[in-house]
């Protein structure tokens, strides 16, 4: 209570300024401390109070947390209604989809089955948002009311196995994965850009041995790509069941490359149009020069099967690496929030095949967990059908 009134104070405060004219000019210091991004955080949930609507309101809005502001006691809760998601059943026909027996494979599907869709195209921040939303209910139904937490990467440059997320105490996601020692550094080809991105190897590189999701079972994939495709869509191999344990190599070098706080707030302050801020964000070689984004480095920066683009959300830490992505895009649109309404781009990955240009008036599902929504519905985290939640 005394939380949501110092919020409320906040938002009186700074109601005065006209956004986005006004956001301060930040000193260096400030930017590469996370002071600033913090501050920007202020200033959008400000904004959010301005704008609830159909059902949402200061009484009902989801506080999402970095873990770290997440008592431990509520941090054990959380990782028990994820191993709750991971016991249900899976709830796809019967038969279709072998590999995924609980309800969670029917996450890392959902994400597996439009994963040459939702990336590098339109849809790319908007499903991911209502992919998070649809766990977040899930996570719901298993006891966990606390709001969907979030990964702040600026605080994890010097070391992600050092992190509370990551420390393998029984308030982490689970330990690094055991050291593989005596690795190459992994060459990404990445489509569109000519240089191949090098990664340094991580401090893992095997199996997450310690702490909570050390006993995972990672089922579904590899998905190979179609032939006429980056990555798959309804792919059907891959679909059997594939049982293996949880891989992660946490590894600093991405993060400090392109997830650091000034990464990042550079990002929220340097782009005034979605197309730019999107492709900057996700290193689209249409729009820049830089690969990768700081969602390539939240990605990298986990490693093993969080760095694969369609069986990601295989790894736990998936939603806490987007959760920060969501924050960031949640971020830019509350600086803003009348002008940055729109989509940019079309509904395949690069446009590969051709597709039409999409707008706000599309529909996208989080199938089977979520059904049909028009893009604009998912533009506002406070306008209630479906969300109602703000990033603090
Ligand atoms: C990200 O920020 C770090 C400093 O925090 C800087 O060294 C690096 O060049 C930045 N990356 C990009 C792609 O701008
Ligand atoms: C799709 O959008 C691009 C970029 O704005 C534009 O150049 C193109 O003409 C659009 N295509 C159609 C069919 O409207
Ligand atoms: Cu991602």
């Amino acid at each position: 209570m005394m939380f949501i009134k110092s919020i409320l104070c906040l938002a009186a405060a700074v109601r005065s300024l006209a956004l986005p004219a006004n956001i301060p000019a930040f000193p260096d210091a400030a930017i590469d401390s996370g002071l600033a991004l913090k501050t920007l955080n202020s200033l959008a949930v400000a904004e959010a109070f301005k704008q609830f609507g159909r059902g949402c309101s200061a009484s009902k809005v989801k506080f999402r947390r970095e873990w770290r502001s997440i008592p431990k006691p509520q941090r054990r809760e959380f990782i028990a209604a994820v191993k709750c998601v991971q016991s249900k059943p899976s709830i796809l026909p019967p038969g279709e989809v072998p590999g995924a027996k609980s309800l969670y494979d029917d996450f890392v599907w959902a994400h597996a089955r439009r994963s040459g869709l939702v990336h590098m195209s339109a849809t790319f921040l908007l499903f991911h948002r209502y992919f998070l939303f649809a766990y977040e209910e899930a996570l719901e139904q298993c006891g966990w009311h606390g709001g969907l937490p979030y990964w702040e990467w600026g605080l994890d440059v010097d070391g992600p196995h050092k992190s509370p997320v990551f420390d393998g105490s029984d308030t982490s996601l689970g330990s690094d994965g055991t050291f593989v020692p005596n690795r190459q550094p992994q060459v990404l080809p990445l489509p569109g850009f000519t240089e191949p991105v090098i990664l340094p190897p991580g401090t893992g590189g095997g199996c997450v041995i310690k702490g909570p999701f050390s006993d995972l079972l990672v089922r579904l994939g590899p998905f190979p790509p179609d032939p006429d495709r980056f990555l798959p869509v309804e792919p059907v191999e891959g679909r059997g069941d594939n049982p293996r344990c949880l891989v992660r190599d946490l590894n600093a070098d991405p993060l400090r490359r392109w997830s650091t706080f000034r990464n990042v707030t550079e990002l929220i302050l340097g782009y005034d149009n979605i197309r730019d801020f999107q492709g900057e964000l996700e290193g689209d070689p249409r729009v820049t020069t830089q690969p990768m984004g700081c969602h390539g480095g939240g990605h990298s920066g986990i490693g093993g099967y969080g760095n694969d683009p369609v069986i990601s959300p295989n790894d736990p830490a998936f939603w806490l690496t987007h959760g920060q992505l969501d924050r960031v895009y949640w971020i830019w649109q509350m600086l803003d929030f009348k002008n940055r309404q729109d989509v940019f781009g079309t509904g395949t990955y690069l446009n590969v095949p051709p597709s039409s240009n999409m707008t706000a008036e599309d529909t996208i599902d989080v199938l089977p967990h979520a059904g049909p929504e028009k893009l604009k519905n998912l533009m506002n985290s406070v306008g209630g059908k479906p969300f109602c939640y703000i990033y603090v």
